[in-house]
């Protein structure tokens, strides 16, 4: 892993054509990832890397009134800089890629969200560690009511295993799993509703039954619908890395630098959801712990989970009773991973995860108590 430090901070290009935002300076380290959500000082100076084809000259006038320097570069690219105070307050008006840019720094900047915990519902007979729990519909809705009532804001409703090795099952067979829940809980709500699936016409489905989010391990790579479609009925996304395929993923995961590597790419799914028409404040990003991804990777995640959220987007963490948990407690079977996944939520909500997705929801919803208390004394999280 190559060393880091904490500037110079980078914003996403959120539509792939720009290369980056990036603070330089005393600023810069003032606001390292782990501050984002802090104040910003004031005279932070920001450079735009951009294709000045997509600049329209009275966007450009507007710029250099306000202070802007537009510097030359290779390749037929132009820099632009200027006071990140100003480039934030920049609307739609300032031209589509300037635009976002000020979009994306604003949300970077903005107070994170607190912590909520998410629920797992696995309605699945073979989930690594609730497999046939709720299988049956009616154990599933008393579990989502257990959950909600020990504090879950969202419950995350899945079909289809992804565990490591899982194969993969067929729409119809996802479908019929799903339904009776979907349809218990529009019938009689007792939380927010997420579907976990690749498939569009899950997602669809479970749209249509007052779900609001879709949680997609795939990042909408699997099915090229589902982007558009979560884009057309206004719903929220949330887009993970997973390195490979659940039926492969775990065969010899490697990477140059995970953190990297892993930034990048959901930078280029954010960019992706953005071109299919989903706006910024519906996506949340996930660095797919145990997806494809050994034990030095995911401790490596965890440990810089702070320069995931330099995407400036909420930050999904699913950790609980996974296996690399087991290996550094020595625990062998998922439900004796519950101080582990305790340990594991607890640093992820101080690196600032917002969305935690949870098997045992009453014991994590103490340690999220602990944590948020905590980090509102810091002004962290
Ligand atoms: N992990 C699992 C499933 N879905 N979704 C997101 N966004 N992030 C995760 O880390 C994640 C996820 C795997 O856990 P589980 O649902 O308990 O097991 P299975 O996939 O075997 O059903």
């Amino acid at each position: 892993m190559a060393e880091r430090s904490p500037g110079p901070l980078w914003i996403p290009a959120p539509l792939g054509r720009a290369e980056h935002l990036a603070l330089f300076g005393e600023p810069a380290r003032a606001l390292c990832p782990r501050a984002l959500g802090a104040p910003r000082p004031r005279g932070a100076l920001a450079r735009l890397a951009f294709d000045p084809a997509h600049l329209g000259a009275s966007a450009r006038q507007r710029l250099a009134a306000a202070g802007a320097r537009f510097v030359p570069r290779p390749h037929g690219r132009e820099e632009l800089e200027l006071r990140a105070d100003t480039l934030a307050e920049l609307g739609a008006d300032a031209g589509g890629e300037i635009a976002l840019f000020a979009h994306t720094w604003r949300a970077a900047a903005s107070q994170a969200p607190p912590p909520e915990l998410m629920g797992i519902l696995n309605t699945t007979p073979d989930s690594f560690s609730d497999g046939g729990r709720a299988a049956d519909p009616a154990a599933a809705l008393e579990a989502a009511r257990s959950m909600a009532a020990h504090g879950a804001a969202w419950i995350d409703i899945g079909g289809e295993s992804t565990r490591p090795g899982a194969e993969p099952v067929s729409r119809d067979e996802e479908i019929a799993r799903v339904r009776p829940v979907l349809e218990g809980l529009a019938r009689s709500p007792v939380a927010r509703v997420s579907i976990d699936t690749t498939k569009a016409a899950v997602a669809a489905l479970a749209l249509d039954l007052g779900a609001e989010l879709v949680n997609d391990v795939s990042a909408g790579r699997m099915d090229p619908r589902m982007l558009p479609l979560v884009a057309e009925r206004g719903a929220a996304v949330v887009l993970m890395h997973m390195a490979g395929e659940p039926r492969t993923m775990q065969a010899a995961p490697r990477y140059r630098d995970v953190v990297d590597e892993v930034t990048e790419h959901l930078r280029g799914r954010v960019a992706a959801a953005l071109a299919a028409g989903v706006p910024l404040e519906r996506i949340a990003v996930d660095p797919g712990i145990g997806f494809g991804k050994g034990l030095e990777h995911n401790l490596a995640l965890l440990a810089h989970l702070g320069e995931l959220r330099s995407l400036g987007l909420p930050v999904l963490l699913g950790v609980s009773r996974k296996a690399f948990l087991g290996t550094l407690a020595g625990a062998a079977r998922p439900d004796q991973r519950q101080f582990a996944t305790a340990a594991a939520i607890a640093l992820g909500v101080a690196a600032g995860a917002t969305l935690l997705r949870v098997h045992d929801v009453e014991a994590m919803a103490q340690v999220l108590a602990v944590a948020r208390a905590v980090g509102d004394a810091g002004g962290h999280t």
